[in-house]
């Protein structure tokens, strides 16, 4: 395979491999947002897509697909379990979100962390052209640009950081906090959600490492702590970058009758409330869905709220059921769930209908046009999309979104309701004012919230983060 000048490295492909029509397997496309994001800056450009394909022991050679260069990084059974979900999802995932649960630390998990990273750095190394680009994804990976800057310092190196970056006091606790602000400080452009993100890892930086910071440059020494390092000093610019979602898809779903009519018939299927408040998330403890069970449950005891008129519909789609927070956590919400079903369900009609499962996207847009209230209760989040997606698809400017300020998000849309799920109390206030909002005050709030998320939408982000790396390369 040629060199490629544009290299995406991120912890999967964009493609999963599907049964095809004749029994054999086939890839497609992944829904995901990042694949969205990038599909057209990878189209426009000699490029290529460095990750793994999603099933163990899967040894594949680099192959095309919907005219992407896909480069698969095969990754064992025991790496799927240390790499991934122990070191991914069970140590640095809590971690960055605040501790809501306990990380766990195991030293074979980094060792396994490290060697994979190694894996990917090689590959991307390997595929990338002479002064090409290479831009890599997420906390999976934090070490693969100090990586690729040792194999390669005639590359320019972005990063972007899809979850939150905590305060310097919970970041210390890991006890290899000083190889990870290194790997990522191989970077000539590290990209967080919130301005809060940026600024809690140049505090990292300034406490650990102690390197000159002028402004949001960071000044990152020869070397830069690693004994193969052979490139020079060079300069890291960190700032935050907001992602966001492609809104042409959800804009035509939207406006599709057929979806339209299913928003209608899922609000029958409901006993027709008045009010049908939803919350989408995947099942994971960072999302909140606990502390809103608990908020509407005791709205619906008190008799604030009633079945008759009102019902959540909660879809938590499954996410990481191998590792064992998130097993415990499903248990805890579906006893939660079923304990305020059973004492105030009537046979016409539910106060939550859960939904375990994942759905097309075009029923998550009829789910949005039907939901008068949508409700992001996230206890830490990077950004959160799905906030984006309910105001993307609300095109008659009506609906209120409750959205925490512990989400991404709550920079942007400072038109939603915005509360701190902590607070029992201020989240059943929110949800009473959200129920009972005028439509007027919606329309106001609905539209302004609209302009931010269609004006920035995701080519607003990937361009931004794009110059800021062509920016960097050009004053090499
Ligand atoms: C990470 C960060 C950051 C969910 N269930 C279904 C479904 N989804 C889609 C949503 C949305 C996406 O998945 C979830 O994105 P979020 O942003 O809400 O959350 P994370 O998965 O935690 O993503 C987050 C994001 O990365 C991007 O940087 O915003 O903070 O944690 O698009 O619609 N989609 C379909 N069926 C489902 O059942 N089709």
């Amino acid at each position: 395979m040629a060199a490629a000048d544009f290299v995406v490295v991120a912890n999967r492909l964009p493609v999963d491999r599907v049964p095809g029509p004749d029994g054999e397997e086939v890839w497609r496309t992944s829904p995901g947002g990042l694949v969205a994001a990038l599909e057209p800056v990878m189209q426009g450009v000699n490029g290529a897509w460095v990750g793994w394909a999603g099933q163990p022991d899967l040894e594949l050679k680099p192959f095309t697909s919907g005219g992407l260069r896909l480069i698969p990084i095969p990754l064992s059974e025991q790496e799927i379990a240390e790499y991934y979900e122990g070191f991914s999802n069970d140590t640095i995932w809590p971690l960055y979100h605040d501790v809501i649960a306990p990380p766990q630390y195991h030293r074979e998990w980094w060792d396994a962390y490290v060697s994979v990273n190694r894996r990917f750095a090689d590959a991307a190394a390997a595929a990338v052209a002479q002064g090409g680009t290479v831009w890599v994804h997420d906390y999976q990976l934090q070490l693969v640009p100090q990586m690729v800057r040792a194999l390669r310092p005639d590359v320019t190196i972005g990063y972007f950081h899809h979850i939150p970056f905590p305060t310097h006091g919970l970041y210390a606790q890991l006890p290899w906090r000083g190889q990870v602000l290194r790997g990522l400080l191989g970077a000539d452009v590290i990209g967080f959600q919130r301005a809060t993100d940026a600024t809690n890892f140049l505090n990292a930086i300034r406490r650990r490492l102690k390197y000159d910071i002028k402004a949001s440059t960071v000044t990152v020494p020869s070397g830069n702590g690693e004994i193969d390092d052979r490139g020079e000093s060079h300069r890291a610019l960190v700032k935050a970058f907001p992602i966001s979602i492609d809104t042409v898809p959800y804009l035509e779903l939207a406006a599709r009758p057929d979806i339209q009519a299913r928003a209608v018939e899922i609000r029958e299927s409901l006993g027709n409330p008045k009010r049908i408040l939803l919350g989408v998330d995947r099942l994971d403890y960072t999302k909140g869905i606990g502390h809103r069970v608990k908020a509407y449950g005791e709205l619906l005891a008190s008799r604030a709220l009633s079945v008759e008129d009102v019902t959540l519909v909660q879809v938590a789609s499954p996410s990481r059921e191998r590792v064992d927070a998130y097993a415990n956590l499903r248990d805890e919400i579906e006893l939660a769930v079923s304990r305020i079903n059973g004492d105030t369900d009537t046979m016409g009609h539910t106060a939550i209908r859960y939904l375990h499962q994942g759905f097309p996207r075009e029923e998550m847009v009829a789910l949005y046009l039907a939901a008068d209230v949508m409700l992001v209760t996230a206890l830490r989040d990077g950004m959160n999309l799905v906030a984006k997606e309910y105001v993307a698809t609300r095109i008659d400017n009506r609906g209120v979104l409750v959205l925490s300020e512990f989400a991404g998000a709550a920079d942007e849309l400072g038109s939603a309701i915005q509360v701190n799920p902590h607070d029992i109390e201020g989240l059943k206030e929110a949800i009473m004012r959200a129920v009972e909002m005028p439509p007027r005050e919606q329309g106001k709030r609905m539209r302004s919230m609209r302009r931010r998320v269609l004006e920035h939408d995701v080519n607003a982000w990937s361009d931004s983060f794009l110059s800021a790396l062509s920016a960097a390369r050009d004053a090499r």
